[in-house]
């Protein structure tokens, strides 16, 4: 089946994740950016769903990339970074979408500075997976699909 029939999933990452597995391995891991997307896409294709993926260090172009999803995807998946404690715009485009919203982190956000535990994300996502490394995208997406299939 092509891919033009399949559930479309948009995987969105926010700043600094495209230096991951260059830097901070103690934190984050060695897995790059790149291998991530290849197994979200991977896993997509296996599980009959169409993994789209995006990143970006700016918030204004995490908010576009989120208004234009609107209608063009069945769930959105997204790691906001640092935006996640900060970003009431990313916030308020989340809401505005009418789409299920899963949060993943690499990172335990609990198990770290008290500024990382408050996440604005939170209040738009169906529910949120942190500390799970590379992983954590990966159980994003089955629970995506979970949603997707109800
Ligand atoms: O644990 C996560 O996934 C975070 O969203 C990662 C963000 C952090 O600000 C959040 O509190 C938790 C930071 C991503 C920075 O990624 C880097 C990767 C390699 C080297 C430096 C930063």
């Amino acid at each position: 089946m092509g891919a033009g029939s399949l559930p479309r999933i948009l995987v969105l990452h926010g700043p600094n994740l495209n230096m991951l597995g260059q830097r901070e391995p103690q934190i984050y891991g060695h897995t790059t950016l790149a291998d991530i997307n290849a197994m979200l896409v991977s896993r997509g294709q296996e599980s009959g769903v169409a993994v789209e993926t995006f990143q970006s260090n700016h918030e204004g172009e995490l908010v576009s990339k989120i208004q234009a999803a609107r209608g063009q995807y069945a769930a959105l998946i997204i790691n906001g970074g640092a935006y996640t404690h900060t970003s009431i715009a990313i916030l308020d485009a989340l809401l505005a979408i009418d789409m299920p919203v899963i949060e993943v982190h690499l990172s335990n956000l609990h198990k770290r500075e008290e500024f990382r535990h408050h996440s604005y994300i939170a209040r738009a996502a169906v529910g949120q997976i942190c500390g799970f490394g590379a992983d954590s995208y990966l159980l994003g997406l089955q629970a995506a699909i979970g949603i997707i299939r109800k």
